[in-house]
């Protein structure tokens, strides 16, 4: 089955350009000593079907991409295997929406420091994966609602 899948893509890619992924305003959310998790916010634009199916980051051992879902009235978040991005159309990943989440961290996350994310594409129409990196400063916690310094 992983042979065939790799032909496939092979044969795919020499036809088939790869999407352009348009990532602006990407930004993580600083946490204080010991913070387990926090989040990644970003917008996202591809000039083709693409889905984000997967994201990785030296400062955390697991990467999920989130939803928030209204549960018995409670706001809960909760694991999504992918978001599909539409031409024309920009993905937004904000405080109280999608997120990308940073479990495990190994690090405290201090304003002003940058964290490397490597987000995961697959091109919806070929299926072909295509790996993207942000660098997304850190905003430091309680300056989320603050105008941007500079
Ligand atoms: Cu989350």
């Amino acid at each position: 089955m992983k042979k065939l899948t790799l032909s496939l893509i092979l044969l795919t890619t020499a036809v088939v350009a790869q999407a352009q992924i348009t990532i602006t305003d990407a930004w993580v959310r600083g946490t204080v000593p010991m913070q387990q998790a926090s989040g990644a916010f970003m917008q996202l634009s591809a000039d083709k079907d693409t889905r984000l199916v997967a994201a990785k980051s030296p400062v955390a051992n697991v990467v999920e991409i989130h939803e928030m879902v209204m549960d018995n009235n409670i706001m809960k978040m909760r694991q999504i295997p992918g978001l599909d991005i539409v031409p024309g159309r920009v993905l937004e990943l904000k405080p109280g929406g999608y997120h990308v989440m940073l479990i495990e961290l190994k690090q405290q996350l201090k304003g002003g420091d940058v964290v490397p994310i490597t987000l995961v594409f697959e091109d919806t129409a070929t299926k072909k994966q295509f790996t993207q990196e942000v660098q997304a400063p850190v905003t430091a916690l309680g300056a989320g609602n603050m105008p941007m310094k500079h």
